[in-house]
């Protein structure tokens, strides 16, 4: 049989959610991958009176870190320093609820990291292995494969990676690349032995065959499948540590100038960061076996999470293990891979600014276009869409609906409920299953699914509303009035409690109107939740529409991201075949001067221009419309090739050409003399 994670029972649950690395600020692709999907599963299980422990953090070693200094000509410490506090602020200003969001550069963290690695050290569960790898010989030190760029093997990208080509995607060794080049100081790297340790993964594979794919069917089928190719392939060692000089230094002798490997240390920060809250209390989180452990992480981190740190836990042998690791694929944005070098990213702290107080409608639509099974695409359009369309016109507006008419009506007093028809009891037992429906999604990860299911229930409300026209009852019978509002003022209730985990701060705003005190998800469900007579509160806006002009503001900002980027990194086209000086000379080219200028009617391109070439004044049409306009041109000094046989365009003679500069983009810009010599003067 297959398991649902419902079918185990535990006392607690820890979850995770991965560090990011403290190098860049959070954008929208970490949101929908791993943290709004981690705070709705947390959110719910407190709801449901679960015990949590919910542990963030800064991932604050590694390459990554080190290359982002060196660009910005600072230390680590600085870069690691200024954004844990940008991450850390952006995961409060969008209602993550950690328990504890701390950074693998706290002390606790070095010595927890420290003494579980002298642990597997002591009880050897290490191998030494000395081997060769790339050497700077400049500048003194071995080069971390981040930091050496060579020419793809596979697909010939001169830019390749030392771990990976990210033109063809292949997962690369340093020693495959062809002419490897030290990014530190362009010099050729020399293969020089260094001593490392390495965690023996080969001999856990058969129990991760039997843990995983025996054990674990239940898991994703992306994240099992992941794994399973890397059992069917064969583990192998993989090495803690590094010659780096940022990182947790190797807690043994002669081991100068190594660190821990990032990936060693990080996901012990899961532990560290739970001891520097807890203290002695601590162990219930990670060593009891009634304690469910659950990771959230984006697909790139699948394996570390499934194997390696499962394997490190295992060495050691005082800990759980995960019970799943829901790994979401990626979110694409306007059909483009999310980049951060490129700046192709809805960046937290910038969609704040342009969308003050609106960080639940961003979680709704991270949330409704999650990338669970497979990757997905984030548009500017959806957002708007998925606003106007489903948050105001379905949840806003039906819970607006209900409580402007309660003012209006019962004086802002929950009115009574009379005799139920039969609609009114279907509309009952309905609402009934959404607690147990809903949660059934969250508790095996069907976020997306589960957030569906919400909007169904605010859909069910403002369908009766409608069918129901209490607005037209009132006038012949008060009493059906009274039991519809009270009906779907229960919805509206019912409605904040259940998207509290999806809307927290609409949730909120909404418990606040219907002064509901919202403490345990099984007060879904149930129809009493207001009581008859009690007060609530006048109607405010739940969401706002989205206007277009703001879309286009954020489909503005991409834009010049991406021509940004078009210029910068379009490489010239390549050198035309030789021609000799006779083909050269043959081409007359002058400076003239523009007289007059003129649109060509019915054509959007062209523009008639007079020249004074100082040899006559002639016409000549030219392809430049869109770059400048008439007025703008008159009296400039171009480049012109006056000995092009002359040529009809649109029934004008056009004796000669402009010369134009044209950029990546298509863009046209005169070719101008530097000093103001006369027309007539020769170009050559
Ligand atoms: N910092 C990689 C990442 O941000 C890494 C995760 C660590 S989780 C322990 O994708
Ligand atoms: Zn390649």
């Amino acid at each position: 049989m297959t398991y649902t994670d419902k079918d185990r029972k535990f006392k607690r649950y820890t979850v995770t959610t991965a560090l990011p690395y403290a190098n860049g600020p959070i954008h929208i692709g970490h949101m929908a991958g791993v943290y709004v999907p981690a705070d709705i599963y947390v959110r719910y299980l407190r709801l449901q009176g679960e015990e949590v422990f919910f542990i963030g953090g800064s991932d604050e070693h590694g390459v990554p870190v080190t290359i982002r200094a060196k660009k910005e000509g600072c230390t680590p410490q600085d870069v690691v320093d200024r954004y844990h506090t940008i991450i850390k602020n952006s995961f409060e200003a969008f209602g993550m609820s950690y328990d504890v969001y701390s950074r693998t550069t706290s002390s606790t963290h070095y010595k927890t990291a420290s003494e579980f690695f002298t642990k597997l050290y002591n009880d050897g569960k290490f191998i030494e292995q000395t081997t060769k790898q790339y050497y700077d010989e400049k500048e003194g030190t071995f080069l971390a494969d981040r930091y050496i760029t060579g020419s793809c093997p596979i697909c010939g990208n001169e830019n390749a990676y030392g771990d990976q080509c990210e033109k063809c995607g292949s997962s690369l060794n340093a020693t495959d690349l062809i002419n490897p080049k030290s990014a530190l100081s362009g010099s050729a790297p020399i293969l020089k032995e260094t001593k490392h340790w390495f965690l023996p993964l080969n001999d856990y594979e058969e129990f991760f065959k039997d843990w995983i794919l025996n054990n674990h069917k239940e898991w994703r089928t992306n994240v099992y499948g992941q794994c399973k190719s890397w059992l069917d392939n064969g583990l192998q060692p993989r090495a803690v540590t590094r010659d780096l000089d940022w990182g947790i230094k190797v807690p043994l002798e002669n081991a100068e100038g190594k660190v821990l490997y990032v990936w060693f240390d990080a996901p012990i920060g899961y532990i560290s960061n739970t001891i520097e809250c807890l203290g002695e209390n601590w162990k219930k989180w990670w060593q009891d076996k009634e304690t469910k452990l659950v990771h959230f992480i984006g697909k790139d981190n699948i394996v570390f999470h499934c194997i390696v740190f499962p394997a490190m836990l295992k060495a050691h042998g005082d800990f759980i293990l995960p019970e799943n690791v829901p790994a979401n694929e990626f979110l694409n944005l306007e059909g483009d891979k999310i980049s951060t070098s490129r700046n192709w990213a809805v960046w937290l702290n910038e969609y704040l600014e342009d969308f003050p107080q609106k960080q639940d409608v961003l979680r709704y639509v991270l949330c409704a276009n999650a990338p669970e099974t497979k990757d997905n695409d984030f548009t500017w359009k959806d957002f708007q869409t998925r606003n106007n369309s489903e948050l105001v016109a379905i949840l806003g507006n039906f819970v607006n609906r209900t409580i402007v008419l309660t003012h209006k009506y019962f004086n802002g007093k929950v009115p009574a409920r009379y005799e139920l028809n039969e609609i009114d009891k279907q509309a009952i037992e309905e609402i009934k299953t959404y607690p147990e429906k809903i949660g059934t999604l969250l508790e095996t990860y069907k976020f997306r699914d589960a957030l569906f299911e919400l909007m169904n229930l605010a859909r069910l409300g403002n369908k009766y509303l409608t069918e129901n026209e209490p607005w037209k009852t009132i006038k012949t019978d008060e009493n059906r009035t009274s039991t519809v509002l009270n009906i779907s003022l229960q919805i509206c209730a019912n409605l904040a409690v259940l998207c509290e985990p999806f809307l927290p701060f609409s949730a909120k705003k909404l418990q606040k109107m219907l002064n509901l005190n919202v403490h345990s998800w099984q007060q879904g469900g149930n129809v009493d939740l207001l009581r008859e007579n009690s007060a609530i509160n006048p109607a405010e806006l739940l969401f706002e529409r989205i206007e277009d002009e703001q879309i286009q503001r954020q489909m503005d900002k991409l834009n010049e991201s991406k021509k940004h980027n078009t210029l910068n990194n379009t490489k010239a086209n390549p050198q035309k075949a030789n021609i000799n000086f006779e083909d050269f000379e043959k081409m007359d080219i002058r400076i003239g001067k523009i007289l007059e200028a003129e649109k060509v009617a019915k054509t959007k391109k062209l523009l008639k221009l007079k020249v004074d070439t100082g040899i006559d004044e002639r016409t000549i049409v030219s392809g430049i419309a869109e770059w400048y306009s008439p007025e703008e041109i008159v009296g400039k000094r171009v480049a012109v090739l006056v000995n092009l046989a002359p040529k009809q365009l649109k029934g004008i003679e056009s004796q000669g050409m402009i010369l134009m500069a044209e950029n990546p983009l298509g863009e046209l810009s005169f070719i101008s003399p530097e000093k103001e010599f006369n027309p007539g003067s020769e170009i050559r």
